[in-house]
């Protein structure tokens, strides 16, 4: 039986990679000079797509992959996958949700404490010399007792509130439902509303054409100059440039961002701004958790072509 041909969108690591090669035929469409070209090539052979959350799977790679059956993505995010186009032609796709909920969550929290600590420009207090000249580091700000918003309380979001309340701060949180496990939260069906409560305003829910810009110029506003807003879903929730408008005029009081229009090319208006947090999209970004990743995103495909059903379909 001849092996699977797989389009591969993305880079993996080695641990990733060589299994792949094992188990699959893999063509590396991120490696392709000539990507039409290597699409004409290649894409009329795959009957399958390794792809990873970032990337996801146009149209137009789709098209021309007639014989596509199934995506599997190295992320939770499938937002960058077209799936109208998946459901014309009765694709299947698959993600890597639960693996990295926690890690995900982790590095949110910490984004919190880092930014409202002022640790980044501590550490270059000690570094440049400055506790030894200027003295005592400037006063910042706490985290514990205050109050935090949570906008989708999806899985990341759950573990985000977990975590702050052993903080002892208030949690509150926007869901399109109220959520029956989430008693000890405060629900509130309105973004701007939460956002006029919160203190941190963590945004941890799935981006999709209905959550394009949900974080709007009211959001911000709301939030205020006391307050903290924190990324760690997809940059399309939030209006940038009405975020990057505040972040300049005081109207926002910081940020910690963990993904970006245009990533790794962030808008330079970020690099000026003295009070964000900036973070390289990488909060699912541990070896337990990218291994885990990369063993879900194979069992997938690994089950799809052995006919078995798919571990975590999405499609
Ligand atoms: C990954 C992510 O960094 O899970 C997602 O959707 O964005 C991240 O966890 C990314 O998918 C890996 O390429």
């Amino acid at each position: 039986m001849p092996k699977p041909e797989i389009i591969q969108m993305g880079s993996y690591p080695d641990w990733d990679q060589k299994p792949l090669d094992e188990a699959f035929v893999m063509h590396r469409y991120f490696e392709a000079a000539d990507k039409a070209a290597f699409l004409a090539e290649v894409g009329p052979r795959v009957r399958g797509m390794a792809t990873r959350g970032e990337l996801g799977a146009s149209a137009e790679v789709i098209a021309a992959c007639p014989k596509l059956e199934v995506i599997s993505v190295y992320g939770v995010g499938y937002d960058a996958v077209n799936l109208d186009a998946c459901r014309a032609r009765g694709i299947r796709v698959t993600n890597t949700p639960d693996v990295l909920t926690k890690d995900v969550a982790d590095l949110g929290v910490g984004m919190m404490l880092m930014q409202a600590r002022g640790m980044n420009g501590a550490e270059a207090w000690v570094r440049d010399g400055s506790w030894a000249s200027r003295g005592g580091y400037p006063l910042q700000r706490r985290v514990w007792g205050r109050r935090a918003g949570i906008l989708g309380l999806g899985r990341i979001g759950h573990e985000v509130a977990l975590r702050l309340e052993g903080f002892g701060m208030d949690v509150a949180y926007c869901n399109p439902t109220p959520k029956e496990y989430a008693k000890n939260w405060t629900y509130m069906p309105d973004p701007v509303a939460l956002a006029d409560w919160a203190d941190f305003y963590f945004v941890t829910l799935a981006a999709s054409a209905a959550t394009r810009h949900i974080v709007d110029r009211r959001v911000i506003e709301a939030l205020g100059p006391e307050g903290m807003l924190i990324n760690i879903s997809r940059a399309a929730n939030i209006d940038e440039e009405a975020l990057l408008d505040a972040l300049e005029s005081g109207r926002l009081g910081s940020a910690a961002l963990d993904v970006f229009e245009g990533e790794p090319k962030l808008n330079p208006r970020f690099l000026a701004l003295p009070n964000v947090l900036l973070q390289p999209h990488h909060a699912s970004g541990t070896v337990e958790t990218r291994k885990a990743m990369g063993q879900l995103l194979r069992d997938n495909l690994t089950a799809y072509f052995a006919g078995n059903p798919l571990l975590t379909p999405v499609l």
